[in-house]
């Protein structure tokens, strides 16, 4: 996608420019798909670079995130990682079995696009919380965070609660997405087993996805207090995963939630 409206204009070559929402109080990102790429960039160990979007820089899909590399834009975070793994030659990342790649293709399918929904359609029911410290309160005093709350979470909670009806999730009862949620959480917590990963004991793209949208439905509020209950109770090995991944690739959640510094070193040099 070629761009008209480079953000960065002094970039540097194989570098990784990702524009997203700032920090926030509660998950370095609230966007499952930023906290997706961002956690995959630090995997795949590309160099990059966070770009706050203020709210108001969007890809030419009109979404976030998206990132700048070598001049060009691309967005969407799936075909992003799609890109970086070839233009990185990252496709270590990828290497499973057939029957494994095939199982990998329709749990990526399960937690992208139907336990996601789950998250979003608590958002929908009240998405308060992101105008509060534990959402993105800190960056925003006087008049910008009377306009946040007032307005801007007004409009992200029915744009949000539109999406979830239109992919279905949010036609249903909570106690139906419950369900659906409980089956979803069953599902990967029977893939992983007594692995580290859900295919042994490297990690893979499949494993970023899965963290960065279980770690947004462990992480930030959900419709009902079961889904946690069920994830302690019944499926508490997912729960290691996150923790397992948040540990070696997130050392800095604390600093980035607190600091909600966009430019925290996570790595040894
Ligand atoms: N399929 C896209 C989804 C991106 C997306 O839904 N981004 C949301 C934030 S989580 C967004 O930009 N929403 C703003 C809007 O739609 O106005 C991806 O994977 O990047």
């Amino acid at each position: 996608m070629p761009s008209t409206n480079l953000i960065k204009r002094d970039w540097e070559k194989d570098h990784v420019y990702l524009v997203q929402f700032p920090r926030a109080g509660m998950i370095p990102s609230p966007s499952p798909y930023a906290f997706k790429l961002e956690t995959f960039l630090r995997v795949a160990d590309i160099p990059y670079t966070n770009i706050n979007n203020e709210f108001s820089k969007m890809s030419a899909r009109g979404q976030i995130p998206f990132i700048e590399l070598n001049g060009r834009q691309h967005a969407d975070s799936t075909i992003i990682i799609d890109n970086l793994i070839e233009h990185f030659h990252k496709s270590d990342l990828e290497d499973l079995s057939p029957a494994d790649k095939a199982v990998a293709r329709a749990f990526f399918a399960l937690t992208e696009h139907h336990l996601c929904w789950v998250t979003l359609y608590s958002r929908g029911q009240d998405f308060s919380w992101l105008a509060t410290n534990g959402g993105f309160g800190r960056l925003l005093t006087g008049i910008k965070g009377f306009a946040f709350k007032n307005f801007i979470v007004k409009r992200f909670t029915s744009k949000v609660r539109a999406r979830a009806a239109a992919q279905g999730m949010g036609t249903f009862s909570k106690e139906e997405v419950l369900e659906q949620a409980k089956k979803d959480l069953d599902a990967l917590s029977v893939q992983l087993g007594e692995k580290k990963y859900l295919f042994g004991n490297t990690i893979k793209t499949i494993d970023v996805t899965t963290f960065a949208h279980l770690a947004e439905l462990i992480y930030t509020p959900q419709f009902s207090p079961e889904i946690a209950t069920h994830l302690e109770e019944k499926t508490p090995n997912l729960l290691v995963y996150v923790k397992n991944i948040r540990d070696q690739y997130w050392p800095d959640w604390d600093e980035t939630t607190e600091t909600m510094k966009m430019d925290t070193v996570w790595k040894k040099a």
